[in-house]
């Protein structure tokens, strides 16, 4: 496919000012006319031929200035549409053209999900509504005439401000008018046509202006989006306090529909959703639902500026708003939440996801250089490590000029397509610093890795923190990063508050050379250093420090992310071991159980979220990635399973008391915050290391639970205990879980996953035993995602097993979906990326899974993309 490079940027030869559209909404024969006032861009090439994108088009009528265009002036096909001379003054384009949203299976443009016609249009979805400069940097004023017929499509909802609505006499149909009066590239466009229910209450912002908010959701749903509804309050609410931002328009609706490629989009004034991040109740969502419906609603919420008033000049500035964006969610579930757990819960994902791309042959910059298909780059390192670069900058220059900064960009750049250079020169204007040097990050692929050692000397009192910075596949000349280090020091009693070093500022030290070394006065013992508290920058550290150390600032470190750190490393370590057939005594995890049943005695009611992040195990990913090469998911999985094990039976009976202490008073009303779902995440946690070490103990306790369950996350997590157990208690209670939730999609989603994610021999059959239940469509990303993404992407001894039958399990389905829905083939896809790290066997069973996929005729051009990265 053809390679798309930052460095070719041109500005464009037209601009469009209006964009007037009149939608017909009809299930096969849609009618668009759409009117663009367009003129010739002033900075573009003069006398250059007018190009529309197009895809997936029929042209029906063209008109320029009221006037026919004829034939030989313009070429049109269902790619796009050219006029050969267009005039070199302002002028208008009139365009008809028809579409079928019924058939539209690969969701983006016009499309129906459930009956309801809804859109998406990032990144190239609105080309596929009409011919257009379907790029960000046109921006345009736009009004749209939704039609459709009334009973069908009751609900018609446009981008801004409703304008106007009536009825078509004598048709049975009716048309809204909405109008949006800020300029918006073509990706922010939506409309909805549907029989929805409603939702709303209103705010009034902090300039004064009413705001009716409102979730649309499937008729008989309404009360599970109350949640969702808070959810836009508190985030108009909290954008104004923490970054003084205000919403714009009179209404802010949100629409969830059950089709849907990704989580949501922050379309200007109409968000649509994807159900699963809308849709809640106690007895339908767990606390982990709900957390993430909190955190997308704001999510998308908060684009409407860092996205929307200030928008991307170009697709490689994606991190601009979603790097930031995601900073911005984060800090705002970190208020509405702990934010200690939830800054731990942002670095699992992190690792979980991030660090895996890095290091596999997906890994891009930040900010990508080129690509071949943009949808393939809506990835964990523009996400989340894209926040990541946010927060450091955040650190480095504190959080007063990092306020104002913010404050500058948006003055400075609202209403335009702006760059990663506009947001850096923003700060740079308000501290007077220079951050050339920091902008690298932006720039190059791979986790850097940072090598920490300390040298005490009792004689001077002082103690030496030497760094160095290597990044992966980095030539000698390739320049140093900025990584902001918080550090401190921590003694056998507790924080060494009295040791100081001239070169900590504020608690942060900033690593500036490719090595460096700070002294800290006044240390009247060894102490145990504790660098990259709160995880200051996205590095892998590497540090000779051994386990009793760690369990030091386990114990002592007033830093949480770094007492969990530990715990982690620990774990980590252990396992490693094991994995790698190297363990030969237990002394490590004996002193491991007792450090946790020492943290458990003082900690575990104080703060339970704390205390059950700080049982869950490193995942088996970040395991293998730990070990790094030649990994064997099997040995991998056994020592995981070894370790939880020895946990259960190790702390049983605390585990034991605490699940008693815990349980919710009978006939208590349940309640999502973030207090009630930390005992039951602590509960839970306790429940899945007694199942461990005693299955028929954990049998029972995980039977008693979904028995007496008044909430999801309890009964889910009953299952999930039981899943791992086999024999006939799993089977019968899979059995009653499938028939008390047969008509909720979203629950059996949960089920699909669980069944999905059983490390058995049996699993590739089971699912494709589940691939044929009347509840899975393979057109449903939900469905896909939850039983082949689960087994994919959360299942490593059965996806890599090593007859090859997990892969040939996903190729199939990447093949059998790629027809219908390219995105949702090539994330699937994804799963292959860590494939070299594999042992020689499996890795041979990948590679030609892998070259067999890429072999297959009529490819789309996003898996295409995907898999040949992949073996590249
Ligand atoms: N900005 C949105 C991205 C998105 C998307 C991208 C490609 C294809 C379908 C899509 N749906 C939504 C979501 C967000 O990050 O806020
Ligand atoms: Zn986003």
């Amino acid at each position: 496919p053809p390679t798309v490079r930052l460095e070719d940027y041109r500005l464009s030869d037209h601009l469009i000012d209006r964009v007037e559209l009149d939608v017909r909404l009809d299930p096969h024969d849609t009618r668009v006319t759409a009117t663009l006032a367009l003129r010739p861009n002033p900075a573009g090439r003069a006398a250059a031929p007018l190009v529309l994108d197009g895809d997936d088009l029929t042209l029906l009528a063209l008109e320029c200035d009221g006037q026919a265009v004829a034939p030989d002036a313009y070429r049109a096909d269902a790619s796009g549409l050219t006029l050969h001379r267009p005039p070199q003054r302002p002028f208008t384009l009139r365009i008809e053209t028809r579409l079928d949203p019924t058939a539209n299976t690969k969701l983006m443009g016009l499309y129906r999900s459930s009956g309801v016609y809804c859109t998406q249009c990032e990144a190239d979805g609105f080309r596929r509504i009409t011919y257009f400069l379907d790029r960000p940097d046109v921006l345009a004023v736009y009004t749209t005439r939704i039609e459709a017929d009334r009973d069908s499509a009751p609900v018609l909802l446009g981008n801004g401000n409703p304008v106007e609505a009536g009825d078509v006499p004598g048709t049975g149909r009716h048309y809204a008018v909405w109008h949006d009066p800020l300029p918006k590239p073509a990706y922010l466009f939506a409309l909805v046509g549907g029989r929805l229910d409603r939702v709303a209450k209103s705010f009034t912002t902090m300039e004064g202006r009413a705001v009716e908010i409102a979730v649309y959701v499937e008729p008989g749903k309404g009360d599970r989006a109350a949640y969702a509804l808070d959810a836009v309050e508190r985030s108009m609410a909290w954008d104004e306090t923490a970054f003084g931002r205000a919403y714009d328009l009179d209404v802010f609706n949100v629409v969830a529909v059950s089709d849907f490629n990704m989580g949501a989009m922050e379309n200007k004034g109409l968000n649509i959703f994807n159900d699963k991040f809308v849709l809640a109740s106690p007895e339908t969502a767990t606390d982990a639902d709900y957390a993430a419906i909190e955190a997308i609603i704001a999510h998308e919420y908060f684009h409407n500026w860092s996205g929307n008033r200030v928008t991307c000049r170009d697709w490689f500035q994606l991190c601009l708003k979603e790097g930031l964006t995601v900073f911005r969610d984060q800090e705002f579930s970190s208020d509405m939440r702990s934010r200690a757990v939830h800054r731990i819960a942002e670095v699992r994902n992190l690792r979980a996801r991030q660090f895996v791309e890095d290091a596999g042959p997906l890994a891009h910059p930040v900010r990508p250089k080129q690509y071949a298909e943009i949808n393939n780059f809506y990835t964990a390192t523009v996400y989340e490590k894209g926040a990541e670069i946010v927060r450091m900058l955040r650190t480095l220059i504190g959080e007063p000029a990092f306020r104002a900064g913010m404050d500058r960009y948006f003055a400075d750049n609202d209403g335009t397509a702006a760059t990663v250079e506009d947001f850096l020169s923003a700060f740079e204007a308000v501290t007077g610093r220079d951050l050339s040097s920091f902008a690298e990050w932006y720039e190059r692929p791979g986790t850097p890795r940072v090598a920490v050692s300390g040298t005490y000397d009792p004689a001077a009192r002082t103690y030496r923190l030497a760094f160095r910075q290597t990044r992966p596949g980095a030539g000698a000349d390739a320049p140093p990063l900025v990584i902001p280090v918080r550090v401190g020091l921590v003694g056998a009693e507790g924080p060494l508050d009295g040791a100081t070093s001239g070169r900590v500022e504020a608690g942060v030290f900033v690593l500036e050379a490719a090595e460096d070394a700070l002294t800290f006065e006044n240390v009247a013992d060894e102490p145990v250093p504790s660098p990259f508290r709160g995880f200051s920058a996205p590095v892998r550290v590497e540090s000779p420090l051994d386990a009793a150390a760690r369990l030091t600032l386990l114990r002592h470190d007033p830093d949480s992310f770094n007492r969990w750190e530990a715990a982690q490393r620990v774990a980590l370590g252990l396992m490693a071991a094991q994995a790698r057939g190297e363990a030969s005594e237990d002394a490590g995890a004996d002193a491991f159980v007792a450090a946790l049943d020492a943290f458990l005695d003082t900690e575990a009611l104080r703060d339970p979220a704390f205390a059950a992040q700080i049982l869950t195990l490193p995942g088996e990913g970040e395991l293998a990635d730990e070990i790094g090469t030649d990994t064997d998911p099997d040995a991998i999985f056994s020592a995981r399973q070894a370790l939880r094990r020895r946990l259960g039976a190790g702390l049983r009976e605390r585990l034991t008391r605490l699940r008693e202490t815990l349980a919710e008073p009978a006939g208590a009303a349940f309640s999502p915050d973030a207090a009630s779902a930390g005992r039951r995440a602590l509960r839970n946690a306790a429940l899945d290391l007694i199942a461990a070490a005693d299955a028929e103990a954990g049998t029972a306790l995980a039977q008693a639970q979904i028995e007496a369950a008044t909430n999801m996350t309890d009964r889910l997590a009953g299952l999930a205990t039981l899943a791992l157990l086999p024999g006939e208690a799993r089977e019968a209670a899979l059995t009653a879980f499938a028939g008390r939730y047969a008509d909720e999609p979203l629950v059996l989603d949960k089920w699909f996953a669980i069944q999905a994610m059983i490390p058995e021999d049996g699993t590739v059959t089971r699912i494709r035993r589940l691939q044929t239940h009347p509840a899975f469509a393979m057109t449903n990303p939900n469905r896909v995602r939850s039983l082949i993404g689960s087994f994919s992407l959360a299942n490593p001894t059965q996806f890599n097993r090593p007859d090859g039958a997990g892969f040939d399990l996903l190729a199939e389905a990447v093949l059998a979906i790629d027809g219908a829905n390219p995105q949702l083939a090539a994330r699937l896809m994804t799963a292959f990326g860590p494939w070299r790290r594999l042992e020689p066997g499996r890795r041979a069973a990948a590679e030609s899974v892998l070259r067999r996929i890429v072999a297959t005729p009529a490819l789309s051009r996003d898996v295409t993309d995907i898999a040949t990265r992949s073996l590249a």
